[in-house]
């Protein structure tokens, strides 16, 4: 029997997809920078379905690539040389709420917004929160260990995970799901699947921790001199407010952007070189007290040049819309060269100066907009007019990058399109490591080829 009949028995065969018109929405990114070809795709229902499917590309011998929403943005979930594709997105129950203990299981496909929405009728919230929210799904945003714009309040994904279960290599099936907080028996699998980009199992459902919603909120907008004055206003509101839970920064250029591709108006009458987005959130009874509370530090916080501060729903969107649409917007006028990174925060303005430079002295005519999370130092550099220039554009950047002790992948992965850099960001020995767990876990080299680790030496 071959492999598509095989698993059409274990999914049924509506979930097995071979037409090239079917197929076509798994083989391309978002960024339409990365493309490839599936053998096929399939589409488990749940965990039982999901080790059961590997196991039979394991015994054929077929490499997999798992898939949550395609949202990301390295080239981590595309499938290249016809490979499996695996879509996660039917395996997307959510258990009831532990209200006891603030926990929640959820299935690897749910989306961030489906799970925010349930967790939310319970009183609790999810500490990540990314712009693509509605498409972005558990397992992907586990698999990255992805960030957002409320890392300062309550880390990065890794924090919130208590556990998963995951299918491996030989189709057998791992992990807990009790969310005990105390328990320590050896080595720590949940964790190390948090962050490995699908190359050592495939992750069907994760343990998370919740928050206390906050549904009082108060945004603000506020226009700088720069990199070093949002800095300045950042630090002098986090002295003054323990409410804070996100600042994200921009540039001009970026917002010129953004409100010719959205028909958006300009938030000010004066454009200002660099702008600052703070938000502050409390529980309920706190209204007036948090937006007053905001008002005053920046009123008193240095550097501030002009300001905006929005309490109600349409009005803080409204705002957070000048940060959360950059990435669409820089897709609508070009394919983008992405590269996400961290430096140290003390580094920040001087690594945005260095990159510039650094992509200005390989592709002249390229558009650079810098913009990101500002308290973790990471910033997302989009070069636009440089696809033919890719692999120089990225050297240049990440080489500038590794020159202040920065990261050369903060929170969007390594994927495909950092691979040949992930040596600036670790020690040979550290990569021998990685590669040992590699093998160890996925010996026949099956999940996700090309991913992650650069292809080995011979030996
Ligand atoms: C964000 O912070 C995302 O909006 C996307 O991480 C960043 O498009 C990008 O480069
Ligand atoms: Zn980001």
């Amino acid at each position: 029997v071959d492999l598509a009949a095989r698993l059409a028995g274990i999914v049924g065969a509506a979930h097995v997809l071979t037409d090239p018109d079917l197929v076509a929405s798994y083989q391309t990114d978002w960024t339409r920078r990365w493309r490839g070809h599936a053998r096929l795709v399939v589409r488990p229902a749940d965990t039982g379905q999901v080790a059961a499917c590997v196991a039979a590309c394991a015994e054929a011998g077929a490499p997999i690539v798992p898939q949550g929403g395609n949202t990301g943005l390295v080239g981590g979930g595309v499938p290249l040389h016809g490979e499996v594709l695996l879509s996660l997105t039917r395996c997307d129950r959510l258990e009831p709420v532990d209200t006891l203990t603030g926990q929640v299981t959820a299935g690897a496909g749910a989306t961030l917004t489906q799970v925010r929405a349930h967790v939310r009728a319970a009183g609790y919230d999810l500490g990540v929160d990314i712009a693509a929210r509605d498409s972005a799904t558990v397992g992907g945003v586990l698999a990255t260990n992805a960030g957002g714009a409320r890392v300062l309040r309550y880390g990065t994904t890794r924090r919130q995970v208590l556990g998963v279960e995951a299918v491996l290599a030989d189709g057998t099936v791992v992990g807990r799901l009790d969310g005990l907080v105390k328990d320590n028996v050896g080595y720590d699998l949940a964790q190390l699947l948090v962050g490995s980009e699908g190359t050592l199992a495939v992750l069907t459902r994760a343990r998370l921790s919740l928050f206390p919603l906050l549904p009082v909120r108060a945004v603000a907008l506020v226009a700088v001199d720069g990199t070093a004055a949002a800095q300045t206003v950042f630090g002098g509101l986090v002295e003054q407010l323990d409410t804070l839970r996100a600042a994200e920064f921009f540039h001009a250029d970026g917002l010129d952007l953004v409100c010719h591709t959205t028909g958006m108006r300009p938030p000010f009458d004066q454009p200002c070189p660099t702008y600052l987005l703070v938000e502050c959130a409390a529980r309920a009874g706190h209204g007036t007290d948090l937006s007053d509370a905001l008002a005053a530090a920046l009123a008193t916080a240095d550097g501030v040049r002009d300001a905006v501060v929005s309490t109600d729903g349409a009005g803080r969107e409204a705002l957070w819309a000048y940060r959360e649409r950059h990435t669409e917007s820089i897709n609508a006028a070009g394919v983008p060269v992405k590269l996400d990174v961290a430096v140290p925060p003390r580094a920040l303005a001087q690594a945005e100066r260095d990159i510039r430079a650094a992509v200005a002295a390989v592709a002249p005519a390229a558009t650079v907009i810098l913009f990101g999370h500002l308290a973790e130092g990471n910033l997302h550099v989009n070069v636009l007019g440089a696809t033919d220039q890719a692999d120089p554009v990225a050297d240049a950047v990440l080489r500038a990058v590794a020159a202040h002790q920065g990261s050369i992948s903060a929170e969007h992965g390594v994927g495909r399109a950092k691979v040949g850099w992930v040596h600036l960001s670790r020690s040979p020995a550290e990569i021998a490591a990685m590669r040992a767990v590699k093998r160890a876990l996925d010996p026949a080299g099956l999940f996700n080829p090309g991913v992650l680790l650069p292809p080995e030496p011979h030996r």
